[in-house]
């Protein structure tokens, strides 16, 4: 769509394609899609490989410009990632930023509660991998909704799959309604499809991820 790349954006997009985490082919996703690509962010799996990821989210969202109070990590996966983004945000932006995770299962002794870290308060920034169809997040936003004095700031994620939800906006366009918060990602579907029709080795799945983008994808 030529939308303009930022250099953190397309250095980010080489990055995941060289640890693995974004590959090609054909996977069956959660909401049963069959997807020409899948980003698996377990596979940021080394301490260098986590730093980088922190710094890459710490830009996108110092690039959004979105204000927030506290970072939330989702179990499970949001944990690390929110962790790794406030050590970045303290690192390259010189930011002390409190974050908080949630246990899945509720502990019956010592200090209670499922929530782990800096109090749930104030406006909140949701850190996630990927967003599809929205479900996942969805409940996350309901954890915000029962914690007292909490409101939802934004949502960051790497990749928005930018593919449709209930109806024709898109998943994370409807979140941003039903919520009235900001999704901010990394990088979205179609700078992944602009990069790889740009990439001689990569070009041979551009013709797949456009076709899927149009079966599922938002105008
Ligand atoms: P939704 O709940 O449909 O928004 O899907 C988001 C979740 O799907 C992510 O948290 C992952 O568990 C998983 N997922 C990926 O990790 N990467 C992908 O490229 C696609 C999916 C997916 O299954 O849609």
């Amino acid at each position: 769509l030529g939308l303009v790349m930022q250099p953190y954006q397309k250095e980010f997009i080489e990055f995941a394609i060289q640890q693995g985490v974004l590959k090609f082919g054909e996977f069956t996703l959660k909401s049963g899609r069959i997807s020409p690509y899948f980003f698996n962010a377990g596979l940021f799996n080394s301490g260098v490989a986590l730093a980088k990821l922190g710094r890459f989210y710490a830009a996108a969202l110092e690039d959004s410009g979105v204000e927030y109070d506290v970072v939330f990590g989702p179990a499970y996966k949001g944990i690390p990632l929110s962790a790794a983004l406030t050590i970045a945000l303290a690192d390259q932006y010189q930011k002390d930023v409190p974050y908080v995770f949630n246990r899945k299962e509720a502990k019956t002794h010592g200090e209670g509660g499922n929530l782990v870290g800096a109090p749930l308060t104030g406006r909140v920034l949701i850190v996630d991998d990927v967003i599809t169809a929205g479900t996942a997040i969805r409940e996350v936003m309901a954890m915000i909704a029962a914690a007292d004095g909490a409101t939802p700031a934004a949502t960051l994620i790497a990749l928005d799959r930018q593919e449709k939800g209930q109806g024709e906006l898109s998943a994370i366009q409807e979140v941003e309604r039903d919520f009235d918060m900001k999704v901010v990602s990394i990088v979205g579907l179609n700078q992944v499809l602009d990069y790889v029709a740009m990439q001689p080795e990569l070009a041979q799945y551009a013709d797949a991820i456009s076709a899927y983008r149009d079966q599922y994808g938002v105008k």
